[in-house]
This record gives structure tokens, sequence and C-alpha cells, in this order.
């Protein structure tokens, strides 16, 4: 054992140096690690920028003053890979030493020159193109690095560690099968010789966890289910004597932070399966829809945070969870905070996970038979998004949030798939704001029950806009002491399902727009600064980086299948040196819900997934005469359906790939339907 002298022991506690986790003796990767835990400056070596996930790099060559003149550096096209209407480009480029690594959604890596952009190496995934457990788009959020290798995490349940200098496999470990309903889509997180990834799968009954796995060796270390087994801590907020729990989906959509002075591992944890009833699973469903915390290298429990109790909307806490340090009330603080899709930012203690700045449990409408929750918790301070629906004909019921519903339709914002979802949300600690993205849209709520059949989808319900509603965004300014709206601007665009942006010390916001648009943004007050046209659905979070002196911002350009974006593979980076102009803009995404393109006169066969667009019917609108049967054959990827979008008079039923059902129509009338696993596809038939 070490023994100090007291002299040396008081001589670091004078430094202050004690209270400062020690850097571990025989650290794996100790450049990296001191990296991880430092501010970011040069390099950008994880998702999140650093083991906070704060997205706040310290460069400064480009600022307020100079941003105005940043032209394209270099823009690479990746080979097509992931180009297609079926995948998303939301991952964060990583930089080291002059380096480029980028993941696009066909889990598919690359190497570039950072400075050029050339490509050094590539490694193509050769994932199984038929994998049908795909929740939300074929997508891959990012990569981690450590000890010479790049990890990544897999739609086929594997993680993966690939050598940095020349791609090659290095090791495979299956976290589980994808057919059983489980994919990978988050970065995972490499500190102190571990790799942490969650695991998706909360539309198709898993169980829910965080792995952690020997960087070296990929050996798996320990896990963490998000969901108790009988007896377990959080078994007492599940029906007794069932195991609901063991199929209650808890995905971890997105990267971990870490906090090594404390040695805590956080993450936030999705919906809890069937995402839309509650019927048979009274209780508040832990650890659903919470923000985790366990020790770092035992994975041992440490506290959690529930957002949404009992959740029946699909209100996952999806976006990664941002450390920050503050000051409140005289006292510096330790915060952790994550945006849900509530459209409110819950703002905890990350030392014990109370709240912050103040969250109330309040009274909330009941529905008996969905078992609801009595109370939620209810942040003090402003939400991002609109959080009531209107009234809309041909629906009784419209309600504010936590309104619940049972077997008819009742509207609802935020929408499950609203609010901040997948987008990251950054903390510069120069303003003390968050910048939170957010989707404003209106989702019709209906539980029809359904039963397990493993590997399947078990969602009991589901959600679609209605016809004719609009389809818009916020990007919002929140004052992390108080919770409340600094500066917000309303986006044409949903831009809370994707992208999200990265702050300098520049004094810079940094986003890209569903349209293509690249903007840099004045972090104080949000006016727009540069803007810039990709020629690309730019729904990725950009990332600051510096080679030979000269500071680059890069953002991957490749559209988000969710956002009705336009699909590519470019990288584009920018600096003041940059010496290329904007692209053609690409055609902007939908801004008003429903079946777009023209009517087909007569045509009774509808393919669904045609033309490389996955989450699409083909034609989307036809006139047929009364009595005409229309077939639907998947030729997709991945299962779909056609189902009246009240989802009460018709559907296929899921077809899988290559499968035909038809249905006779015999009345008069304008049929708008959906696919109910994906409620954002869109047809209508026309009956004369
Ligand atoms: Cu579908």
């Amino acid at each position: 054992m070490l023994r100090l002298a007291w002299w040396t022991v008081s001589a670091l506690i004078v430094l202050g140096l004690l209270i400062i986790a020690p850097a571990p003796a025989r650290a794996a990767d100790a450049e990296i690690d001191a990296l991880l835990r430092g501010p970011v400056g040069k390099d950008w070596v994880t998702n999140g920028g650093n083991l906070t996930n704060n997205r706040y790099s310290t460069l400064k060559q480009i600022d307020t003053t100079n941003v105005g003149k940043l032209k394209g550096a270099w823009m690479t096209r990746l080979k097509g890979s992931g180009v297609g209407g079926k995948y998303s480009f939301e991952a964060s480029p990583l930089v080291k030493d002059g380096v480029m690594y980028v993941v696009t959604g066909n889990d598919d890596v690359f190497a570039l020159n950072a400075k050029t952009g050339a490509i050094i190496w590539e490694y193509w995934s050769g994932i199984d193109q038929a994998i049908s457990t795909v929740c939300c788009g074929w997508v891959n959020r990012g990569l981690a690095m450590g000890e010479g290798q790049i990890y990544l995490g897999q739609l086929d349940a594997n993680v993966v560690a690939l050598d940095m200098k020349t791609g090659k496999v290095a090791w495979k470990t299956p976290i589980e099968k994808w057919q059983n309903g489980y994919g990978i889509t988050s970065a995972p997180l490499y500190y102190d010789g571990m790799i942490y990834s969650g695991i998706t799968g909360g539309e198709f009954g898993v169980r829910g966890r965080l792995t952690a796995l020997n960087a070296k060796t990929g050996e798996i270390m320990w896990r963490w289910f998000t969901l108790p087994g009988p007896g377990e801590k959080g078994s007492e907020t599940w029906p007794p004597g069932t195991d609901h729990a063991m199929r209650g989906g808890a995905p971890i959509w997105n990267t971990p932070a870490l906090d090594p002075e404390l040695g805590l591992v956080y993450f936030a944890v999705g919906n809890c399966g069937p995402d839309y009833d509650g019927s048979m699973r009274a209780g508040d469903n832990l650890f659903c829809t919470s923000i985790v915390a366990l020790k770092a290298k035992t994975g041992e429990y440490a506290w959690h945070f529930q957002e949404v109790h009992h959740d029946i909307w699909d209100y996952d806490a999806a976006s990664p969870v941002v450390l920050f340090d503050t000051v409140i009330n005289g006292e510096p603080r330790k915060g952790i905070a994550e945006a849900g899709r509530t459209g409110w930012a819950y703002i905890l203690d990350r030392t014990n996970g109370k709240p912050l700045v103040g969250i109330e449990e309040k009274p909330v409408p009941q529905e008996p038979r969905q078992k609801t929750a009595a109370t939620q918790p209810i942040p003090v301070g402003d939400a991002t998004v609109p959080q009531c629906a209107e009234k809309i004909a041909g629906y009784d019921e419209a309600g504010c949030i936590y309104t619940p519903y049972w077997e008819s339709p009742v509207l609802v914002q935020p929408s499950g798939i609203g609010g901040t979802n997948w987008s990251p949300m950054p903390y510069s600690p120069d303003t003390g704001y968050f910048y939170v993205p957010g989707t404003v849209r209106t989702s019709a709520f209906v539980r029809n029950g359904t039963s397990y059949t493993n590997g399947q989808r078990y969602t009991g319900g589901g959600q679609a806009a209605p016809i004719g509603t609009t389809m818009t965004g916020t990007f919002t300014a929140i004052d992390a002491r108080t919770n409340k709206i600094a500066w917000q601007h309303k986006t044409p665009y949903r831009i809370g399902g994707g992208g999200g942006s990265t702050v300098t010390a520049g004094g810079l916001v940094l986003r890209g727009e569903p349209d293509g648009n690249f903007l840099a943004l004045d972090a104080k007050t949000g006016q727009e600064l540069f803007r810039f046209q990709t020629g690309f659905g730019a729904d990725a979070p950009p990332v600051v980086y510096e080679v030979d002196g000269e500071q680059f911002i890069a953002i991957a350009a490749g559209g988000n299948q969710m956002q009705g974006s336009a699909y590519g593979d470019a990288v584009w980076t920018f600096s003041l040196k940059g010496q290329l102009g904007p692209l053609w803009p690409p055609p902007a995404p939908q801004t008003i819900a429903g079946p777009i393109g023209p009517i087909a006169a007569g045509a009774d066969a509808i393919k669904i997934g045609a033309n490389n667009t996955e989450y699409s019917f083909s034609p989307a609108r036809t006139r047929i005469k009364s009595g005409t049967t229309v077939s639907f054959t998947n030729v997709g990827d991945i299962p779909h359906d056609a189902s009246a979008l009240q989802q009460n008079s018709w559907s296929t039923g899921a077809l899988a790939k290559g499968e035909t059902k038809t249905v006779k129509f015999d009345k008069p009338g304008i049929y708008y339907y959906i696919c109910t696993p994906h409620p954002w596809m869109y047809g209508q038939v026309i009956v004369e």
C-alpha cells in the first residue's frame, strides 16, 4: 500500500488535489482518459465531446465576429454508404491527431484526413439487410475511441472494435440477437479501459440494459438491467407475481456520461413496453423513462430519477444526459440534465439524483383502465414545446400533457415523437444555457392491446399525427440556473428527432437544419450569424476541432428519415480558410402531416418501401372506383402495414418483406391510412 508522508498529504490538501480522483495507476489509455476528463480542445474524442456530453469546445479562432466569413473547407462523400430512404445520418465525427472517424447509418466506418477529407480506410459492416427489428430508421449515432481502437455498436446488436490505424476488426461481441428485437444505435462510451453500451428495442418487448465491456478484449464485464428481476430494486413498481417487467422495453438510446470523481456512470432510459398499453403493468414501472446513475466500475445501482411514471405516451428519455457544474444560491453544485420528450429539461444534482432547480409531483388526469400514475414530476420553469393539443374535427377529445386515453383516439401534445427525442442538448459554461432542440407535433393516441411474441413488435396501440396538422420545431436556450427560457426560435422543421447542436468558447451555437442548412448562432442572444446550404439534410450534431493551428467545424449531412429530410452521405467541414461555396438546396421536409405526391388515377397496387424509400407508400395517393380491391405489397426491408388512420376500420396486418394483402373498398369516400409501426407514413385512397 502506498503511504504518503503527513506533509505530502497536507500539501495535497492545500492544493486541493486530494478531492480529485487520481488517474488510475495503470490506465489502459492515459492520454484518451485525460482528454475525456478535460475540456474539449483540438481533438473531439468521444460522441459528446468529453465525459460530460456537454458538446462545448474551448476553441475560439472562429467566433461571433468572423463566423460570417466561414466557407466549406472540404466535403467528402462516403461512397454511397447509408444512402437511401431507410437511413439517417446522425453521427458526430470523432477527431484525433488530424484523423476523423465517422460512422454511417449502415454501421460502416470511414477514417478521413481531417484537414483534406481524403479517405484513409473503410470498414464495411456487412450487417444483414434483412434486420426487421429496427424501430426508427437505420442509424448509428456515433463512435468511441481508446487503446488504439475505434468502437461502435451495430444494428445487429454487436459491439465492435476496429484497429484505429487500419479499420480491421479487433474484436466483435454480440450483446444480444437482433432476431429477439434488440439493436444498438447509440455511440458507446470509452473510459478507463471499459466500453459502456446501451441497447434498443423498446417497441419489441426487450429487456433493456447497460453493458460494460473490457475495451481490450471485448469481454462482457457486467450488465445492469433497466428492468428489475423478481425481488430486485424497482420490482415493487411492477405488478407482483407477473413477468411483465421481463419484456418491458426500457432501452438506452444514447451515450452515457461519466463523473470520474464521483465514480458514477449516468444514462437516460427509454419508454416502457408495450408503449401504449399500461393496463397489465400497474405501478410506476421502473426504470422506464428515467435517469439512472451506477457505479462506473461495478455497475452497482447508485440512484435514479423517473421523468414519467407509468409511461403510456412513448415519452422516452432519449437525448443524452449532460453533466455540468453551476452555482445555485451562492453554492457550487454538480448538475446533470436531460431534455425529455415531454418538452421539459430535468435538472438534477448528480451526486444524489435530487432536483436541483425544482421538480414537483402534481396530480394528473386518470384513466383506471390504463392504470395511470396519480402524479407526475413537473419541473419548475418553462417547457420548450407546447403541451396542449388543439381540438380537431373528427376527434372527440384533445388534451394537454399526461391526458390519458383508451380505445378511442385522444389528441395530445407533445407527441410521443415530439419534444426532445434523440437530439443532444449542449451546455455552455460561458452562458449557463442548455440549447434544446424540440419537435412540435400532435399525436392521436389510441390503445388497442396486443399479445407478446418474441422478436415481434409489442406496442399495444399507436400514435399518429392527424392529417393536416402542422409539424414544426423550436430551438431554445434554457437557463440552467432557473430552467427558464432565455431565448427561443420557432423553427420551420422538426428538429428534436435527430440533429442537435454544439457550442463553443467563440460564443457560437452550431447546428444543422433538416432542409440542408448549416447555421451558426450567437450563443448569448440566439441571433443568426451564418447560414450555408450543404445540399443534404443536415441532421447530425456538429463537432469542432483543430489541425495544424486551423479550427474546423464538421457536420455529417445525410438526412433523417423520421424528419423527412433529404438523404445523402456527405461530411462537410468549414473553416476561415475554406474555399467551397454552398450546394443547391435539396427537397425540404414535410411540415404538414399527410400523404404527399400526385393522385394516381386507378392505381390498385400499392407498394410499401419502394424506390429506395423504406418508409413510404407508392403511390401514396390513388383514386379508384368503389368495389375495387387494392393490393398492398411490402417491397421494403422491414415489416410494414397499411391501417386506417384511426385504426378501427381496416388493416392489412403486419406484412413481411415480399408479402401482399388486399383490401376491398366498397363505399365512396376519402380513406387515409398509415403504417402502425411507422405512423409518419401516410397514404390516401379516394373511392368514387
Ligand atoms: Cu412501416
